[in-house]
């Protein structure tokens, strides 16, 4: 009996807000028109985003599932198995790429995607760390287990954001990655996850074996998974002015996810005057309805970025933040009251 040819698959590992997205989207602008890949994305939060900014980089021979609420790599209930099947059932794709969590454990789904169930239907090429300078010089990050073996579990380490890394951050974190053990098949440097698609057939080592096998807890998944090939969450009954919020926090930090009606506008001024305000935000993204037009924004840190997005479905945000506890109640009062139209010069 002829076996169907094995689906090439790359894991994309890497902290939170280091550009795995951004990767995902640049290697997909060089996908040759006529071959169907697939793209599973995981969300820290249970509002998904990322799904709908990769969904719009490509065509019709892009599919996007997105499974939001939580880590899959850990999830009691496993829906990455179930998923993952019937995404390979129902869109066959020719090439797999799967972005977990920032705070993904990549050992916990390395095991599921070499486990029975997916060996014979998965060619798992290199798994590819993005990786950010500044992370690997805050002992904040460091020291988490998660992002070591983020590094340690790759064949491939990518230093993104290379625009904003100075020599001084760039350096020891080189040294540090060409030591380690299995050494690296590659280590490249880059700037908004350019990278040539010869990066994803990239030589592997099956000596990688993680050093925190255990190192992620057990978080909750939530209720808002996508199905393959299907539209991001949303929730067609909100009112006007009634956003859903869904916190969710995250191995200690808090977190939080709002889903608007469609039907809401936001001031732009205001809106990202609060985006780019003085919480201790880890992480936050968002696309959002700006009077006539889409907005994605993202935040790193201190740094805010915002760009126009073929998105056009509903306003939703994501937040994680640098501390364990928040009261969102405030913070939900002043996004409502961002709401409006601009008003209009006269004349
Ligand atoms: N300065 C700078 N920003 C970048 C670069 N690559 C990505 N970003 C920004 O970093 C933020 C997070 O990127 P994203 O791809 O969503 O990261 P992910 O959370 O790892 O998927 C976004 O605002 C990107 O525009 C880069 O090379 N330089
Ligand atoms: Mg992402």
């Amino acid at each position: 009996m002829n076996e169907l040819p094995r689906i090439p698959t790359n894991l994309m590992t890497g902290f939170l807000g280091v550009g795995k997205t951004s990767a995902i989207r640049y290697l997909i602008s060089q996908k040759p028109i006529d071959e169907r890949w697939s793209v599973l994305v995981n969300e820290f939060g249970e509002i998904g985003i990322d799904g709908a900014i990769i969904e719009s980089a490509g065509g019709s021979s892009l599919s996007v599932t997105e499974i939001a609420g939580g880590c899959f790599c850990c999830s009691s209930d496993a829906p990455i198995e179930s998923m993952l099947m019937e995404l390979i059932e129902q869109t066959s794709p020719q090439r797999l790429l799967i972005e977990p969590t920032g705070l993904g454990h990549p050992a916990k789904i390395l095991d599921t995607l070499r486990g029975p169930r997916f060996r014979r239907l998965l060619d798992l090429q290199a798994t590819i760390c993005i990786a950010d300078a500044s992370d690997f010089a805050n002992p904040g990050v460091t020291n988490v287990n998660v992002f070591q073996d983020q590094l340690h579990m790759a064949d491939v380490v990518v230093i993104n954001k290379l625009d904003r890394t100075p020599p001084a951050q760039l350096a020891p974190f080189l040294s540090h990655l060409s030591q380690l053990f299995p050494p690296k098949s590659q280590i490249l440097t880059t700037t908004q996850g350019m990278l040539d698609l010869s990066v994803l057939s990239t030589e592997i080592s099956p000596e990688r074996v993680p050093l925190f096998p255990n190192a992620h807890p057990i978080p909750q998944v939530g209720s808002l998974q996508q199905r393959p090939g299907s539209q991001p969450a949303t929730v067609s009954l909100l009112l006007p002015g009634h956003p859903l919020r869904k916190a969710s926090p995250q191995q200690g930090r808090a977190a939080c996810g709002w889903i608007f009606s469609p039907l809401d506008r936001f001031r732009k001024e205001p809106l990202l005057g609060l985006l780019n305000g003085s919480l201790d935000v880890r992480r936050l993204k968002g696309v959002f309805r700006v009077g006539n037009e889409w907005l994605l924004v993202n935040r790193v840190g201190g740094e805010l970025t915002c760009e126009s997005i073929s998105y056009r479905r509903d306003s939703r945000l994501e937040v994680i933040l640098d501390q364990s506890d928040f009261d969102w109640g405030d913070f939900e009062q002043v996004l409502i009251g961002c709401l409006g139209v601009d008003a209009q010069p006269l004349g």
